[in-house]
């Protein structure tokens, strides 16, 4: 089996999602917008593909699609280890890029061997539970600005079925300056609201000082959260030593070091982190995510995977327990996260009103795309 194609294109759809100047997504109004399909055609006429906002098309169209023609697409493996080296000299060959080529051969190789992929990748469950994991906060009537909006959105939470929900609070450009105490203020409002049985997680500003993060951790955990997640740059590994030595409260991460598996197996060496944090969009990919897992697991420690990519979905379905949680948001008021985006016709991880997320169980990654729509709309 060979690679005869890769082509990334754009398709046009209305967004109702801003993003404010320092990146964090909002509700906004209707507007165009794009996202990106990949596909991989096969010799034997199989395709495998990958959707997301992210993917550099320029360097996949030009440079790595081209490279890549001829391949086995089984042989992921080798493939993925050639595609990271060439990320030194090609700097828009980005993790998020990786990620969407790495997809769509897992796609293409569960479709030939009639599987979902949790199950290529050793099966250990077909469901996860999921937490709410609210956008970050604004000054929207209706949307998420006050303390008290978030406890009233998290008590519809807890009635849609959610036994577990993350809050991210306010940050600039919404507020001039960061502010722990505001922060504390919303969780001590959505843990009296939710009562004690519900896990509750903060994802705060991520670049406080060591002194408001320990506010932080000390707060967070009379109030019995589960873990505090990025609450300062992750690039200083020895600030995070410090807060996990100084705090009772369990701290997550690294997410957003780039470095893939082999900074996880710095962070563990260096007790910077009680839980461990790496996403298939920040760490190049299906076949990167499962290394960590591994590791992790080796040292007895729990793995939370960021954010609600599909290919988490599936490695999820292959981790025991260490990693407790899908990510799944983010999700706002006045977002009605339940509808599909007009290039799909269902949304891949629906949830049960147990707060339980089925992983898609069709051969390959489960995208069910809209042809329709896609074929009016690219670019
Ligand atoms: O800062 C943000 O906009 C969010 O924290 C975002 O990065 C979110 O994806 C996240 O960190 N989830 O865990
Ligand atoms: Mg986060």
């Amino acid at each position: 089996m060979k690679i005869t194609k890769i082509e990334a294109r754009k398709v046009r759809y209305t967004s109702v999602m801003v993003r404010d100047a320092e990146g964090h997504a909002h509700p906004g109004e209707p507007h165009d917008a794009t996202l990106r399909l990949l596909t991989v055609v096969c010799d034997d006429g199989t395709e495998g593909y990958a959707v997301s906002g992210k993917m550099v098309m320029d360097i996949i169209n030009n440079v790595v699609g081209p490279a890549l023609i001829g391949e086995d697409p089984f042989f992921r493996e080798r493939i993925w280890q050639r595609m990271r080296t060439w990320q030194r000299l090609h700097s828009s060959f980005t993790d998020h890029t990786l990620c969407a080529l790495d997809a769509a051969l897992w796609d293409i190789c569960g479709k030939k061997c009639g599987q979902p992929v949790y199950r290529l990748l050793g099966a250990y469950r077909d469901k996860v539970p999921a937490y709410g994991s609210i956008m970050v906060g604004d000054d929207i009537p209706g949307g998420l600005d006050t303390p008290q909006a978030y406890a009233d959105y998290a008590v519809k939470l807890v009635k849609r079925g959610y036994k577990a929900i993350k809050l991210h609070t306010w940050m600039p450009p919404i507020i001039p300056e960061p502010d722990p105490k505001l922060d504390i203020k919303a969780c001590a409002a959505v843990r009296e609201a939710v009562g004690p049985d519900i896990e509750l997680m903060l994802d705060p500003y991520h670049d406080y000082s060591r002194s408001q993060a320990y506010y932080l951790a000390k707060e967070l955990e009379k109030l019995n959260f589960l873990w505090l997640e990025e609450p300062m740059d992750e690039s200083s590994m020895s600030s995070y030593r410090w807060l996990s030595e100084q705090s009772n409260l369990l701290i997550c991460g690294p997410e957003t070091m780039d470095g893939k598996n082999r900074t996880r197996a710095e962070w563990i060496l260096a007790n910077a982190s009680d839980i461990g944090r790496a996403g298939v969009e920040d760490n190049g990919g299906i076949t990167n995510v499962i290394k960590s897992v591994h590791l992790y697991e080796s040292f007895g420690m729990s793995l939370e995977l960021h954010d609600n990519q599909l290919g988490n979905l599936h490695v999820l379905g292959a981790m025991g327990i260490e990693g407790k949680y899908f990510e799944r948001g983010l999700l706002h008021p006045l977002i009605d996260y339940e509808k599909p985006n007009p290039l799909f016709n269902s949304i891949y991880d629906p949830m049960d009103e147990e707060g339980m997320v089925t992983i898609p169980s069709v051969p390959g990654l489960g995208w069910d795309l809209n042809w329709d729509y896609i074929n009016d709309n690219f670019i």
